[in-house]
């Protein structure tokens, strides 16, 4: 027998027919679609351009656009692996190019394929790296998730393009019992790893979920992202908040901030990483503190922590966020004193707003022109 390089017929398995292909391809397509449509949301949200304000209703909006945005990226990765199985025969088609009339839109189809598998495997696996917070890397992660994800999308869509007519067949063909024991155990497999990580941000979830990334655990019943020990803070003694506008400052004592009237609101932290957890947070409404403190409202404000460096010791809260009425600046978490943890001794919450930009250890509002 003399030894041959494999053939596409070689292949005999019911995986790697256009019947599976295809419905395998139409779920990664709907996770994918899903994955950067929440994926410009979540950028938008943090990274505003200046003709764009989030807003600020509901009050989970970021929360259900960012776990459907880190959910839909997980439940790609069983898909993706299960599609890449699917059409791997493919790759032993010789010759690999075809014939001259139709070279320059085979070797298109074959380079989209390559730049689309690139950037999605660079962008699940960033995502799942950032979601464990893991930065084994020196690019920032923000940046190049963002450029990556465009370009991943230029690329599906080409790819949808050109494959349009085949899926169209290969849905149309009906599945032999074979194959939808091959689909069965992508939906199951795809089902068991949202369902392991969903309890991040779905409470009643996260008893089943083994892998979730943020347990809720933490002081004062809330995870913790950074503590106070790793941002190196310390709150002085005669701590005061300082509020700066142009042409004037005012300085408020913690005593003194707590004499204003206080407000309490339910409202999430939803990390960027996926995990959010509801709280009740008691303090002062922004508007109102700016009022009190006799500074100009209906502005955005530079926000600045007790932490000496870092990039997410200041944050920026738009106009719309500063002036809506559930906007605090947190004195206390569940009935309790801001842990050091939390942010003691005062933070910001606000609604529909990421949790990287829920500032804790404030000691600086600053009144933008
Ligand atoms: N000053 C400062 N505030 C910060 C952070 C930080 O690193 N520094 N981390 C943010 C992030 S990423 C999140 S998700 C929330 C988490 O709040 P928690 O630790 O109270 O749950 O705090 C935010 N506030
Ligand atoms: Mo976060």
């Amino acid at each position: 027998m003399r030894l041959r390089p494999p053939r596409p017929e070689d292949f005999h398995s019911p995986a790697h027919t256009p019947a599976v292909t295809a419905r395998l391809g139409l779920w990664l397509g709907v996770a994918f679609t899903v994955c950067f449509l929440t994926g410009l949301a979540s950028h938008a949200a943090q990274h505003p351009p200046g003709w764009f304000t989030w807003p600020t209703r509901p009050i989970s909006l970021y929360r259900i656009t960012q776990s459907a945005h880190v959910l839909s990226g997980v439940a790609a990765i069983p898909l993706l692996l299960a599609k890449l199985w699917s059409v791997y025969p493919r790759l032993f088609i010789r010759p690999p190019l075809r014939p001259p009339a139709r070279l320059l839109s085979h070797a298109a189809e074959r380079l989209s394929i390559l730049v689309l598998l690139c950037a999605a495997f660079f962008e699940l696996a960033s995502g799942l790296f950032n979601a464990a917070q893991s930065y084994p890397w020196r690019f920032f992660f923000v940046e190049t998730h963002y450029a990556v994800g465009w370009i991943a999308a230029g690329a599906l869509a080409v790819h949808i393009g050109v494959k349009l007519s085949r899926t169209g067949t290969g849905l149309a063909e009906r599945p032999d019992p074979r194959r939808r024991a091959i689909l069965r155990i992508a939906w199951l497999s795809t089902g068991a790893v949202v369902l392991a990580t969903a309890g991040a941000t779905v409470p009643w979830l996260s008893r089943v979920s083994v892998l979730a990334w943020r347990s809720p655990g933490g002081p004062q019943g809330l995870p913790v992202n950074r503590t106070a020990a790793a941002a190196g803070i310390r709150v002085p003694a005669h701590w005061s908040l300082t509020i700066a506008w142009p042409g004037g400052t005012a300085q408020l004592t913690l005593d003194e901030l707590a004499a204003l009237r206080q407000r309490t609101a339910t409202l999430p932290i939803a990390c960027v990483e996926g995990w959010s957890a509801s709280a009740n947070w008691t303090g002062v409404p922004i508007a109102a503190l700016l009022t009190a403190a006799g500074a100009p409202t209906g502005r955005a404000l530079r926000v600045s922590s007790l932490e000496p460096a870092g990039l997410y010791a200041t944050s920026l809260l738009p106009a719309r966020h500063a002036a809506d009425p559930l906007t605090l600046l947190a004195l206390r978490v569940n009935g309790q004193t801001l842990s050091p943890d939390h942010g003691y001794p005062c933070r910001i919450i606000a609604p529909s707003r990421p949790g990287v930009l829920q500032t804790k250890w404030v000691t600086r509002l600053e009144v933008l022109p």
